[in-house]
């Protein structure tokens, strides 16, 4: 047995300086730099609505999550280059379409109600994703999950608030919620990504202890954790075949449309051009940003004053 082998056995932690397969090193990698990306690209859609919040309220809560999701990126980015990864190489790789980012942040946010929706479904399902990552095997990841997560658990009480606020209103603002449920469902469940039996990645995952649980049982607990949340909130799942199971003690739901997900994640979703672009011309805009750090730290190394 390895070293490497041996830490995984007694579940310790493997830090960036021990021994680590290179195939470990490049799968750490890999799931990092799209989980930052998918932090960072996840603040369009609800960036969108920063300066169209109905109330200056409402505004400061969207401008301090959506300024969270900056720093859940700024962390998982500073995780990978822990295993010598760059962050400017990482940043090229997404924006050159090399690199993915969750296929959840290429639909659109058509009304406000589209704000709490994510908060309360998208955030839950990050939740029930990155809670058992908190247990990853790979140190600096794991132990960035944890602040991660206790800031989305917040993010998603936020969002369920909203539309608690927004389901006592009006018969309009009750149909704006239903609405948003009836989009953001189906792509939810994706997030988890593809079905056990088409996951390529999961069985390797979980024996190097990166994942704790299969694609298919983290999405069975979302769906369990969020029917009694629906009922509570007075909103219909739009799924014909959610029940409860007596026997299994579980909900059984309906298959998402895996062919959606696959056309999302290559590209073809309804606004992964647009969400590109942004990020691009995001990206050259901080240009001579980062050119004038980089000349000043020059400058400090090699003893010159500003
Ligand atoms: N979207 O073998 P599989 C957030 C890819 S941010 C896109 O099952 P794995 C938030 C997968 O990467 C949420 N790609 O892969 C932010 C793989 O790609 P490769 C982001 C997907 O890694 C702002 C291929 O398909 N969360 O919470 O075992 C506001 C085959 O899949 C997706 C994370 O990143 C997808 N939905 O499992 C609000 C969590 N699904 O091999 C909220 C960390 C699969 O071609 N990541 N793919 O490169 C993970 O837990 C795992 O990477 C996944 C996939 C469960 C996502």
């Amino acid at each position: 047995m390895t070293v490497f082998e041996r830490a995984l056995a007694r579940d310790q932690r493997i830090e960036p300086r021990d021994t680590m397969p290179d195939a470990y090193r490049a799968t750490m990698i890999r799931q990092i730099a799209q989980h930052a990306h998918s932090e960072i690209i996840g603040m369009q859609p609800e960036g969108e609505w920063i300066t169209r919040a109905p109330s200056l309220r409402r505004k400061a809560i969207l401008l301090a999550k959506v300024q969270d999701e900056a720093g859940h990126g700024l962390y998982l980015y500073s995780a990978a280059e822990t295993l010598g990864a760059d962050r400017g190489d990482l940043t090229r790789r997404l924006i050159e379409g090399r690199q993915k980012y969750s296929s959840i942040f290429n639909y659109p946010t058509l009304t406000f109600a589209d704000v709490g929706v994510i908060g309360w479904l998208v955030d839950g399902a990050a939740i029930c994703n990155q809670v058992p990552l908190c247990r990853s095997s790979y140190g600096p990841y794991a132990r960035a999950m944890i602040r991660i997560c206790k800031e989305e658990s917040f993010h998603q009480r936020q969002g369920y608030e909203l539309l608690t606020t927004m389901m006592g209103g009006t018969a309009q603002q009750r149909a704006m919620v239903q609405d948003a449920v009836d989009r953001w469902w189906w792509p939810s469940l994706m997030m988890f990504g593809p079905p056990d039996g088409a996951s390529p990645n999961t069985a390797q995952s979980m024996a190097w202890k990166i994942k704790r649980h299969t694609n298919d049982e983290l999405r069975q607990r979302f769906v369990d954790m969020t029917v009694p949340q629906a009922s509570a909130l007075g909103v219909t799942l739009p799924d014909p075949e959610l029940r409860w199971n007596e026997a299994r003690g579980q909900h059984d739901f309906g298959a998402p449309d895996w062919d959606e997900l696959k056309r999302v994640i290559s590209g073809d979703g309804p606004l992964n051009h647009q969400r590109l672009a942004r990020r691009r011309q995001a990206d050259a805009d901080g240009a001579w940003v980062r050119e004038a750090a980089a000349a000043h730290a020059a400058r400090s190394s090699s003893g010159g004053t500003t």
